[in-house]
């Protein structure tokens, strides 16, 4: 692996990463900071706000009392299901021209074999709305949410598993195919495998060592389930397609550092987070490969296994050494003081974003999609300079020839956030969960003359 990811940082430095001209303005007209066709959008997820779905594991594990910190659940959350058209209007009110939606499984199979024709022509009334409205739509096919009989039976922790998830990719793909070119088979994988099996914060709730071991089962079929969606979507999209087609993977990617960047134990124990969250599981993508801690090495697949490499940003984090910490693997998050935080107190760190960029496009040389970036900011008093911020390490990135091709804001609407719950506000149009009335936040407008001119100044 290691050598193959020199091999492309090598051609990212020479071939692939040349550097722009220098932005020669037209008199009279000021030079934009994006490309002209750049995806400027804003994403979302099925359970986050479709509401309306009883047969997930999120709708049994948010109905139990303490596994949501404000008691909320997911059943409702913004009503996006039956509210898409009022929705769908406000993307083009703020110019956007691409939008990253999801799905939930269990919606169209809420018991094994049991299919929702209706729940995909509803699906697919949404797509033709995204398309009429010249919207590029970016569909996630798993966004952690699994259908509760599925993760009753093992979930993604036993291979046997992986049949029925790709059954149902099979489904929707001969459903939705020709509305839909571009894919994103999983959503952060690592935060996944981090919050249900590592901390048990999320469903199933596993932790310990038992958790541990199955979060390496986790990942290994994840891959290989992303490796029997990109074979599923290629061959369904073939005949049913539109040609265009794009495949992808969101990873959560933190900006990390070492606390005492001269102590070897620090550095240590940063590099193995960095590359345990960050980068082993898209390394087996990149190398069509199951390598450690998912493997040794077997070959799983011929060919590339993405077209874009999709990256959510939020923050940074600080890791120290911590001999006490044994069960945390002697990891310590350390806090800097004086920095600006979200309401859910993660650092607003912009410049970890053009870092991440950079890091991603010289390991894997892949076009890079800022598939999600975004803050809980319930009073919107940061959030338009969090977007200017952000938006501002994404131009340096293109400045030094970094195919970034889109930016995807999260989130268009407020949401629920997991066992957070309804209070975290990350959404651009705030939500009255009492009435569903929407409400275009003041930096939405803000993100709006953004895309309008081009330009961050
Ligand atoms: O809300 C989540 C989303 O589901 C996945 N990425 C991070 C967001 C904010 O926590």
């Amino acid at each position: 692996m290691a050598s193959k990811a020199k091999k492309v940082t090598k051609k990212a430095q020479s071939g692939r990463a040349k550097k722009r001209p220098a932005r020669a303005p037209h008199p009279g007209k000021a030079a934009r900071d994006f490309p002209r066709g750049f995806l400027f959008g804003a994403a979302t997820s099925a359970t986050q706000i479709d509401g309306g779905d009883r047969a997930s594991d999120w709708y049994e594990f948010s109905g139990r009392p303490g596994n949501i910190r404000d008691g909320s659940s997911c059943l409702i959350a913004a009503d996006h299901w039956n509210r898409y058209p009022e929705d769908h209007r406000i993307l083009t009110k703020l110019g956007l021209n691409a939008y990253r939606m999801g799905v939930d499984w269990s919606r169209f199979e809420s018991r094994p074999g049991e299919w929702d024709h209706q729940a995909l022509d509803h699906l697919r009334g949404m797509l033709d709305s995204l398309r009429r409205k010249k919207i590029r739509t970016l569909l996630t096919i798993n966004h952690f949410t699994l259908p509760a009989w599925w993760l009753a039976r093992g979930g993604w922790t036993r291979r046997e598993n992986l049949p029925p998830f790709l059954r149902f990719v099979e489904f929707l793909l001969e459903g939705v195919a020709d509305l839909v070119d571009e894919y994103i088979t999983i959503n952060e994988p690592n935060v996944y495998g981090y919050m249900a099996y590592l901390t048990g914060q999320w469903p199933p709730g596993e932790s310990g060592l038992r958790g541990l071991r199955l979060s390496r089962a986790v990942g290994r079929n994840m891959v290989l389930a992303h490796c029997g969606m990109v074979e599923r979507i290629r061959k369904i999209h073939a005949r049913k397609g539109k040609g265009n087609l794009r495949i992808g993977l969101a990873m959560h990617l933190l900006a990390l550092e070492p606390y005492r960047p001269d102590n070897a134990m620090d550095v240590d124990r940063t590099g193995r987070v960095d590359f345990l969250f960050n980068h082993a599981f898209s390394d087996c993508l990149h190398a069509g490969r199951l390598l450690a801690p998912y493997g040794r090495g077997e070959k799983i697949f011929d060919g590339s296994l993405l077209d874009f490499f999709g990256i959510n940003y939020y923050s940074r984090r600080i890791i120290a050494f911590d001999l006490f910490s044994p069960r945390r693997f002697f990891i310590r998050e350390m806090e800097p003081d004086n920095v600006e935080r979200s309401d859910l107190h993660w650092e607003i760190y912009p410049e970890g974003l053009y870092r991440v960029i950079r890091d991603s496009y010289a390991r894997y040389g892949l076009p890079i999609r800022i598939t999600e970036n975004g803050i809980a900011d319930a009073s919107d008093e940061k959030r338009a300079s969090f977007l200017r911020s952000h938006l501002s390490s994404v131009v340096r990135a293109l400045e030094e020839g970094i195919p970034v091709e889109g930016y995807y804001h999260w989130s268009l609407l407020d949401n629920f956030e997991w066992a957070e719950g309804l209070t975290a506000r990350f959404g651009l149009v705030a939500v009255d969960y009492v009435t569903q009335e929407r409400s275009l936040r003041p930096s939405a407008l803000q993100y709006r003359k953004i895309i309008q001119s081009g330009r961050l100044t």
